[in-house]
């Protein structure tokens, strides 16, 4: 057996005992892009996922739910810094990883490229788009890799409020006047079939799949996830008094879950290669808030070094 054989060996036995990968330990080289690959998408995600609601915030009916969703939109910019740092250990920069989003490389969550029409969306991406997200990721929080795994317990704390908050923006507004339980509806109709793309292709369509499942940063399947959703969300949907936009949903009794209609796949490859209703707007702005930005990081650059000096000058 070669070295890297043997190394290989010992690497998956330690994720077969539930051990987690350290950023110092050896790894092979397809499971460090894979991380990258991977949590940088996620940082991406959590960042321009900030668009779409960041744009309400002007325009929240109260005072209350202003500051609920501002609150909301930080978070999401703290979850991309966690998981830009996870993914820094593993040998890439936050300025490769960003260069990437901004170049079109790099891919983030197809959610993202649907637009907000009314303050009913908020109510439905923290219902349904966080909903979706914590399925996603409280697998996540064991995954093989220690620094992502930890990253993601907070992660799925925060995005249990906004879950919540979500839920509770859909059901004022199903117990309101006519006028806001339409409201509801309309987003609900637009924003369900996106939110089941949000986990990925079928798992016979899902190149990284086998291989992710196998080193454990995944725990359960694309399809998997998207079920689970399905069954919890639709029972929330009655709470609601809200229909579910599918005609071909149905409990089925032997499978212990709800059939569900075909996602429209071209539809998803559409966005997910750049040709959605908002992509280029979302990574516009994305490039601009870098380029606007240059002054501070510099900024940051140039004071870091002064501390740098000043404290070199005191140990001397
Ligand atoms: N959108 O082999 P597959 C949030 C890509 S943010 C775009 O199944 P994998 C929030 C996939 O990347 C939540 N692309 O891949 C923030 C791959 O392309 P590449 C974001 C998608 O990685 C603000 C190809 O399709 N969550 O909650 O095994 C406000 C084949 O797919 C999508 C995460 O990022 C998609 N939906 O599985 C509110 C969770 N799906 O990379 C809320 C972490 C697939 O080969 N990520 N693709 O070019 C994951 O769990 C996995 O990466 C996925 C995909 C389940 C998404």
């Amino acid at each position: 057996m070669s070295d890297t054989a043997i190394l290989e060996q010992q690497f998956q036995q330690k994720i077969d005992d539930e051990l987690r990968i350290e950023p110092k330990d050896w790894m092979p080289e397809t499971y460090r892009q894979t991380l990258i690959r991977q949590i940088s998408q996620h940082a991406h995600s959590e960042v321009v996922g900030m668009l779409p609601e960041g744009n309400w915030i002007t325009r929240a009916p109260s005072l209350r739910r202003k500051a609920v969703l501002l609150a909301k939109v930080q978070d999401e910019a703290g979850h991309g810094l966690y998981l830009y740092s996870a993914a820094e250990t593993l040998g890439v920069t936050r300025d490769q990883m960003v260069e990437k989003l901004h170049d079109g490389t790099a891919k983030y969550s197809s959610i993202f490229n649907y637009p907000t029409l009314t303050w009913a969306d908020m109510g439905a991406i923290g219902w349904l788009v966080d909903g979706a997200a914590i399925m996603n990721q409280v697998p996540l929080c064991r995954c093989s890799y220690g620094p992502y795994s930890r990253a993601m317990i907070r992660v799925c704390k925060e995005e249990s409020f906004h879950q919540r908050q979500g839920f509770e923006i859909m059901l004022t507004l199903s117990n309101g006047t006519p006028a806001q339980r339409k409201m509801a509806q309309d987003a609900l109709n637009r924003f369900w079939w996106p939110a089941l793309m949000m986990f990925g292709p079928n798992d016979a369509e899902s190149p990284h799949s086998q291989q992710s499942m196998k080193w454990k940063i995944k725990r359960f399947s694309n399809d998997e996830l998207r079920q689970k959703f399905v069954d919890v969300t639709v029972e929330q949907a009655k709470i609601l008094g809200l229909t579910v936009p599918d005609p071909d949903l149905k409990w089925n009794e032997e499978r212990g879950h709800y059939d569900f209609g075909e996602i429209n796949w071209d539809e998803f490859w559409n966005v997910v290669k750049g040709n959605g209703p908002c992509n280029r707007e979302r990574l516009e702005t994305r490039r601009n808030a870098w380029e606007n930005g240059e002054w501070v990081r510099q900024a940051a650059t140039a004071y870091a070094a002064k501390q740098a000096a000043a404290k070199e000058q005191k140990v001397a």
